[in-house]
């Protein structure tokens, strides 16, 4: 009986864990690139157009930084 509800806990705080969306750097770097393409950074923010992605890249170079995201992030908070 201890064990069960021992393990219903764990499921809940998985759970809660799971609702919110992580938005650290290293963690929307899925493929730990370096960097945050368009395809992650729609993880955080499902709506993120190509346009407001280039925008977003304020060195043009293709790819968000680790500044560059941060910046972003600030400003927009994910979706
Ligand atoms: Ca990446
Ligand atoms: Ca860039």
């Amino acid at each position: 009986m201890k064990k069960l509800l021992v393990s219903i806990i764990a499921l809940g705080v998985s759970t809660a864990a799971m609702a919110q969306v992580a938005t650290d750097f290293t963690s929307v770097d899925t493929d730990v690139s370096g960097d945050i393409s368009l395809t992650e950074a729609q993880v955080v923010w499902p709506a993120l157009t190509e346009e407001a992605y280039a925008a977003a890249d304020l060195d043009q170079n293709g790819s968000l930084s680790q500044e560059e995201y941060d910046a972003y992030l600030a400003a927009n908070p994910a979706a």
